[in-house]
């Protein structure tokens, strides 16, 4: 989500309606039990957090069941110090409870909303977020049963000789909000999916089309939703040297309008025809922003390990489909490996793009999924070169970073040398994953067990930290960082200073009132959307045409180093996100796993 339109806001004063009812946080008093409101599952670590706004002793809690009969406790509450608002945090370790059953927490005469223990906790999770994946379509949207910029799409610009040509590329998901598209975000959310099934088929089920229509059609609907991943970026790159990288520009955010009549004017008139992008190795933007590209590596990696992935799943499927995906990523590949460095998104008229500026992990994570596919040593030969060049993911352990300077936030590649190689370039890339985590986990002294920087979309930092946790624990058996996976994972789901469930429709208290005019205006529940989640309070007050439009529910959880609003004016901590729903498509499909006792 790159944003920045004052226009946006200051429209949402005067239309924004009354917040649908529900969601009223806890915490009548200074004390909050925030609990994962999924549930745990019975085998695996289970621990709620004790926000207090005020210094409070408390030594210990219990469980009680629907009678109010204590089952499990008292046990000690394990002080952990300040965090955010909290003047003190503490952790309630309620592991040893394994029952199946429906309890409430109670501590310091404070009682927590319900607490389920069951092994399907999380059946339904990882299907669920492909509802907004199919509310977020473009060419044909199932929501709207219209076409979405079906024939805008689009005018090839920035090209040194080719520029004003008309080229098919209408199709994809809209990235957030607003109605850009890019071809970075929609392969990893591609190969998210496409990971995601291979490892964990069971947690997809069919209820949908390929048009995203409600109906079974013979095809997990997860592959459904990667294959209109696979079917846009096919377009988006049309010819061996032609590598198309993005999809309109942040002249969208001028109006405040549903994608059906999107009246963004790109230079051909209100609703006319929407600008394309290529890769081409230098710095980019038509007006006074640019960026600072300096190759094609990082789309093509991306885009090549995708179409391999592609290839793979759809071969018993569709083989002409899964032979054009092959061709295709042996292709691209080859671009990036001829053009080294980034490809990064194009600001316009606001500062705002993706400033990635690693590559390396995208070719390795291309160059192996091409050896999988292909069984040439040569490709698993450079996928370890590259896994050498960049063995960690830079943000993990820092402060902070740049808007997706660090992308993807985990690195698939790793996990898939370790599936293909011998056993010591196991060894070396479980390696690489560890010294993530532990760096992560250097940081993560704090009641919640969270280490991530607070930077704009740490949600995806959580979602990414969580899946390298899995990757890890899967290729190694060390349960080191479990404690720490689930912390992000309860977080995500609730287990933060505000009690709000970060993924909508799932939990009990989730985002109302997102960043969003087709939520706001068609008053649609957008399940399945992951926002972007808290942010330095530093962050939040220098990003550009943020104003809050509604009184803050959550203001005595706002007084921290970081924020969280509920607030459709909120464009940096409450804006559904496409790339950061689909990155955590994975985990959750991974939990759904566990439900069969793994
Ligand atoms: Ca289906
Ligand atoms: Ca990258």
């Amino acid at each position: 989500m790159i944003r920045g339109g004052l226009l946006v806001v200051v429209f949402c004063l005067s239309c924004h309606p009354p917040p649908p009812g529900g969601g009223s946080p806890q915490a009548a008093t200074d004390v909050a039990i925030r609990v994962n409101q999924l549930g745990y599952q019975s085998n695996a670590p289970k621990v709620a957090v004790v926000c207090a706004l005020a210094p409070r002793a408390i030594t210990s809690f219990r469980l009680v069941d629907a009678r109010n009969r204590t089952v499990f406790g008292p046990r000690p509450a394990d002080a952990a110090g300040p965090f955010g608002p909290c003047a003190t945090t503490y952790r309630l370790d309620f592991s040893a409870l394994g029952r199946a059953g429906v309890y409430r927490i109670v501590a310091a005469d404070v009682t927590s909303s319900p607490v389920r223990i069951a092994d399907d906790v999380y059946r339904g999770a990882a299907d669920s977020l492909l509802a907004y994946l199919r509310e977020q379509r473009s060419g044909y949207n199932p929501v709207f049963r219209d076409s979405v910029h079906q024939r805008s799409d689009g005018i090839l610009v920035d090209h040194p000789t080719r520029t004003g040509e008309f080229i098919p590329v209408a199709g994809g998901w809209a990235d957030a909000s607003d109605y850009l598209q890019y071809g970075t975000t929609t392969a990893h959310a591609t190969t998210m999916l496409l990971l995601a099934y291979r490892d964990h088929p069971d947690a997809f089920a069919d209820r949908f089309q390929a048009n995203g229509l409600p109906g079974a059609n013979g095809t997990p609907d997860v592959l459904d939703e990667a294959r209109w991943g696979l079917a846009w970026l096919l377009k988006m790159y049309p010819e061996d040297d032609l590598l198309l990288n993005q999809l309109a520009d942040d002249r969208d955010h001028t109006f405040w309008d549903l994608p059906v009549n999107d009246s963004a004017d790109y230079g051909w008139g209100r609703g006319g025809k929407r600008p394309v992008y290529p890769c081409t190795g230098k710095p980019q933007g038509l007006f006074e922003n640019k960026n600072r590209s300096t190759g094609f590596a990082s789309t093509a990696g991306k885009y090549a390990a995708a179409f391999a992935l592609g290839a793979e799943a759809f071969t018993g499927r569709d083989s002409a489909f899964a032979r054009r995906l092959a061709g295709r990523a042996q292709a691209v590949y080859a671009l990036g490996a001829a053009h080294p460095g980034v490809c990064q998104t194009a600001p316009a008229r606001s500062p705002y793009f993706y400033e990635e500026d690693n590559w390396a992990d995208d070719m390795e994570l291309g160059a192996v999924e091409l050896y999988t596919l292909t069984r040439e040593s040569t490709y698993f030969a450079a996928a370890l070169q590259y896994a050498a060049q960049e063995p960690v993911t830079p943000w993990m352990g820092q402060d902070t970073a740049r808007h997706y300077q660090w992308f993807p936030w985990h690195n698939n590649g790793h996990y898939e040398i370790w599936r293909a190689g011998s056993d010591s370039a196991k060894r070396l890339v479980a390696e690489y994953y560890r010294r993530g985590l532990e760096a992560v986990v250097k940081r993560a002294h704090n009641g919640f067990r969270i280490g991530i920087p607070f930077i704009w979309c740490s949600n995806n930092l959580l979602a990414s930290f969580a899946t390298q946790a899995t990757f890890y624990r899967t290729m190694t058996g060390d349960s080191t960082y479990l404690e720490y996976e689930n912390a992000a994972l309860d977080w995500l789901f609730g287990t933060n200073p505000w009690g709000v469930s970060m993924v909508i429709g799932l939990g009990d208290n989730y985002p109302r009132t997102p960043h969003s005019v087709v939520a706001q205006q068609l008053h649609l529940q957008l399940t399945g959307g992951l926002v972007d989640g808290p942010v330095y309070r530093a962050i939040f007050q220098n990003l550009r045409g943020i104003r809050l439009v509604e009184s803050d529910e959550y203001a005595q959880f706002n007084t921290g180093f970081i924020v969280y609003h509920d607030d459709v004016g909120d464009y940096s901590t409450n804006e559904p996100i496409m790339d950061g729903t689909a990155n955590l498509a994975y985990v959750l499909a991974a939990r759904f796993r566990g439900a069969r006792g793994r």
